[in-house]
């Protein structure tokens, strides 16, 4: 669309032109496509934000700027886009950091704009003073600081720029005396980098290595999501006729309805994924970092081919080697790059073409055996759990296994789905459930993994795309960081439903305590209340789900408020105290005690 031809409030001032630092500021927000920021206001950045609605944006006040952060990292991830966050400077500003930090880890090209002390107090200890390019340097890929109001608009720009080239947060600072004045400015075109399929030289290779290969797997990571290359992926998935797994908290990285797709690597993933890929003799992690958790041990499982040569791509080359040895790395676009060695071995006859038939036999025989033993397996059955269990049934109420849960839920998931999850026990058992077939639709807090991520995250997916349904999991202790948020969706029409596993335990640490710590369970408990009546309370439907047979129906009704009705739920589903493995035993070590007086304690 030409700029002429937009609606007047999405025009943008051409050519040098006079104008205040707060209009270059929001001119340039509109250059980008801005339409929707995520923040609570302050005096700090008033003066542009005075200018919003008349530019064509929307200001989400949310209940706390955490939030704010995991929903600009959320309407990214979605669509692809730039989330913006802002906040009052100094604590508006650092209440942001843990989300910052979570975007980081996701990749998501969100634009965080901390307005900071006035130029004139900054180092005298006023009010709100913070150094806030500090507090982010670790979590962002480019940090402006608006040193001079004439910079406004070029400072801004590229922070927007930077966001989208480096993939990941970038921040404005900008001293909150700088937004006023009368500056002469021009707003930038946005520049987006054409990214490239990678180096001739070792794609060359990586066809060769992939046409002498046997029996080759690819992993199928975030950058397929984030470059749009899911097509790409599927036709030399296609050309090989390969297993395709997906990487760690990317299951939307490749159709679940696809032959081919085997499900997730890692924690609570696909056995049928681990299974084929340790028969691998060449591994083509396709926009992945093979992060260091992604391949850890499961199930009592060393999966990780150690003898195979593996093609890595990634579109940042310092990714390239760094956590596992590779044969051959390309810098490149995710999807560019299949689409090349699609290409490259279109017309070529490869070793793999002979047992075609025999490896996708291979394959479903793995998934048809993963599938039935999910199930089968409708409880854990470890000691701890097998007495949380048997506790349960003497206890007043009906506690429901986790497992089959997730599976009912699983089955009562809406098209076009998207999901959020947190970081706990039943969220992370989750993994093996939830399967996408269509990419931009899983939403994990990725390696920073914070509790409290689930909900502001979905809040921000669904504002980026209404007509998408949006769920969100969480645990009944990290639901009680971030549910105020439900507050935002309610006040600002922005419906979800959420889901939360009502264990009445910090689940997930406690499981480190079974396994290391002899059951001495520390801060681990929590006496709730009613999550369906908080969520009442703040104006949203609330259901409380006590039978297995009322999941999935639970599931439905919820999703109809949400799409029919633009209604927030909250579904409460009580749990057995039931715990699946944990997160990271390679962390741990079991306790030893040389004081007299702590040694009980082993
Ligand atoms: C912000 C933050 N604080 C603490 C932790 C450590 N932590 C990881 S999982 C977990 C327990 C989560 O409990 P809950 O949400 O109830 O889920 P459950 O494990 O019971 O399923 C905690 C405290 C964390 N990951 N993030
Ligand atoms: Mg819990």
């Amino acid at each position: 669309m030409t700029d002429t031809a937009k609606e007047p409030a999405r025009q943008v001032a051409q050519g040098l032109t006079k104008m205040t630092p707060s209009e270059a500021f929001v001119e340039t927000l509109v250059a980008n496509d801005v339409r929707d920021i995520f923040g609570i206001m302050g005096s700090a950045f008033m003066d542009a934000m005075d200018i919003f609605a008349p530019a064509g944006i929307r200001l989400v006040p949310v209940v706390h700027e955490q939030g704010a952060g995991h929903m600009a990292d959320g309407y990214a991830r979605v669509s692809g886009q730039h989330g913006v966050v802002i906040g009052q400077n100094g604590p508006g500003i650092s209440n942001c950091v843990t989300a910052i930090a979570a975007a980081f880890w996701a990749h998501s090209p969100v634009v965080i704009v901390t307005p900071e002390s006035g130029t004139m107090g900054m180092g005298l200890g006023g009010f709100q003073e913070a150094n806030q390019l500090p507090m982010f340097q670790e979590f962002t890929k480019y940090q402006a600081h608006v040193n001079n109001p004439k910079r406004m608009a070029e400072l801004t720009a590229r922070a927007f720029d930077r966001a989208m080239s480096e993939i990941g947060p970038t921040q404005v600072n900008i001293p909150r005396d700088y937004f006023y004045g009368d500056i002469e400015t021009e707003i930038p075109e946005p520049f987006r980098l054409d990214r490239g399929a990678g180096g001739a030289q070792s794609l060359d290779e990586a066809a060769d290595l992939l046409a002498s290969a046997e029996f080759p797997v690819i992993i199928s990571g975030g950058g397929v999501v984030m470059s749009d290359g899911v097509q790409e992926c599927i036709a030399l998935a296609e050309r090989l006729g390969a297993p395709v797994v997906n990487s760690y908290l990317h299951n939307d990285s490749f159709p679940a309805r696809h032959a081919q797709w085997c499900g997730p690597l890692g924690y609570q993933g696909s056995k049928a994924a681990m299974k084929l890929i340790s028969q691998a003799d060449v591994v083509i992690a396709l926009g992945s970092r093979l992060g260091p958790f992604g391949t850890l041990p499961q199930y009592g499982m060393e999966y990780w081919p150690k003898d195979a040569k593996i093609i890595q791509i990634d579109a940042d080359h310092k990714m390239l080697g760094l956590v596992k040895k590779i044969s051959v790395g390309i810098c490149g676009d995710a999807r560019q790059a299949a689409a090349a060695l699609t290409e490259r071995l279109s017309s070529r006859e490869l070793l793999c073409d002979d047992t075609r038939e025999e490896r996708a036999a291979k394959t479903k025989a793995e998934k048809d055996a993963w599938e039935a033993e999910l199930d089968e397996w409708t409880h854990e059955t470890d000691p701890y759990s097998l007495d949380a269990i048997a506790e349960a049934e003497d206890e007043e109420g009906n506690w429901l296994h986790p497992r089959q849960v997730l599976r009912e839920l699983e089955k009562a998931m809406p098209a076009r789905v998207m999901v959020s999850t947190d970081i706990g026990n039943i969220n992370s058992v989750a993994n093996s459930y939830l399967r996408f077939d269509e990419p931009r639709s899983f939403l994990a807090p990725m390696s920073f993994g914070n509790c409290g991520y689930a909900l502001p995250t979905v809040i921000g997916a669904k504002a980026a795309a209404q007509d998408r349904p949006a769920v969100a999991y969480a645990g009944d202790g990290a639901w009680g960081m971030s549910m105020g948020e439900i507050m935002t969706a309610v006040r600002h029409d922005i419906p979800v439903t959420a889901v939360v596993f009502h264990n009445r335990q910090w689940g997930a640490e406690k499981k480190n305590q079974v396994d290391f710590y002899n059951r001495r369970f520390v801060a681990g408990e929590l006496d709730n209340q009613s999550f369906a009546g908080i969520a009442e309370a703040m104006g949203a439907e609330g259901i409380v789900v006590e039978k297995l047979d009322d999941v999935g129906p639970a599931l439905e009704r919820a999703i109809d408020l949400q799409m029919n009705q633009g209604k927030t739920c909250v579904i409460e589903i009580m749990c057995t105290r039931e715990l699946g493995d944990p997160f990271r035993r390679d962390a741990l070590s079991k306790p030893v005690r040389h004081l007299e007086k702590y040694q009980d304690y082993v």
